[in-house]
């Protein structure tokens, strides 16, 4: 297959081309005689329209000046599912990726590099309460506060879900082989009887995993714990008007910061559950591109 081209004239480019790809020249690996743009028509796959990753590559495109890109929305599930489809034929994708997630341990990717920050850099995970959750829930509180985990811990949980473990089995997996880290998570905290608890989420693979972890820990603590899974503004609006207790997938300070300042004042930011996570758009490594800067081209 056709590889770097850089140097040849048009003409050279072109006998090439039709040497080694016959009359069609389009290159699979995104590189090479077409440009990247072409190669995956000017789309970046990304995930549902509320999540900050979303807001945040649409920025990309302004500061970038990407004027051709669309940013194509849709879910976790159907971005990942389209990835599949594309690396199993070696063929050229963009994706709006994170860490953690199952992704990068199941395919070769990399993050293009995003000289201009948009994308920000070591983001935080954030345990997100209602106001008076403290007062009315100590227990379940000191718990978020204590709550401390790290990408591998997060990802065992979600490459179990991936491999087809259902979510509240695949969390207790990690629970049962993890017991020192609950027990850091509960030290000092005391049993309940029944309290009922409100965690909201979004289908995130690796939100799907902290909640339903989190759900099991409390439970066993006493709690009676409902989950409910919502859109990303619904999550914060449900938790900043009280009718959530809390979320686990407050991505600060740059993925979610829209959020974080719409309601400013409405919740309480408990702790921080992981650091030196990130969001960025997200390649295979067959792609022969490095930087947002070669979208351009
Ligand atoms: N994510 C996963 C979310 C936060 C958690 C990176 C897809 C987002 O972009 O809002």
């Amino acid at each position: 297959m056709l590889k770097k081209i850089a140097g040849l004239g048009a003409a050279g480019i072109l006998a090439i081309g039709l040497a080694a790809c016959g009359s069609d020249n389009a290159d699979s690996s995104g590189s090479g005689s077409e440009s990247v743009g072409k190669s995956v028509k000017y789309k970046i796959t990304g995930i549902d329209p509320g999540a900050g990753i979303m807001q945040a590559t649409e920025e990309a495109i302004k500061e970038y000046e990407l004027d051709k890109w669309e940013l194509v929305s849709g879910s976790g599930a159907a971005m990942t599912a389209s990835l599949k489809k594309a690396y199993d034929k070696k063929e050229p994708i963009i994706i709006t990726g994170w860490n953690p997630h199952w992704m990068f341990s199941k395919y070769d990717l990399k993050y293009l590099d995003d000289p201009k920050g948009v994308y920000g850099g070591a983001e935080e995970i954030h345990s997100i309460g209602r106001l008076g959750l403290k007062d009315d829930h100590p227990e379940a509180y000191k718990v978020l506060q204590q709550f401390k985990w790290e990408d591998a811990d997060m990802g065992a949980v979600m490459v179990d879900i991936q491999d087809g473990e259902k979510p509240e089995v695949a969390a207790q997996n990690w629970i049962n082989e993890n017991k020192e880290k609950v027990a850091e998570w509960t030290n000092g905290v005391n049993k309940v009887n029944g309290d009922k608890l409100k965690l909201v989420y979004v289908a995130w693979d690796s939100t799907i995993a902290s909640t339903n972890v989190m759900k099991l820990v409390l439970e066993d603590l006493g709690y009676d714990v409902a989950i409910s899974q919502v859109e990303a503004g619904p999550m914060w609006t449900a938790v900043a008007d009280g009718s959530a207790d809390a979320l686990l997938a407050g991505w600060l300070p740059v993925t979610h910061q829209t959020y974080a300042e719409k309601f400013e004042g409405k919740y309480e930011d408990i702790g921080t559950s992981m650091e030196n996570v990130k969001i960025g758009l997200t390649v295979p490594e067959y792609m022969d591109i490095d930087s947002i800067e070669d979208l351009k081209e």
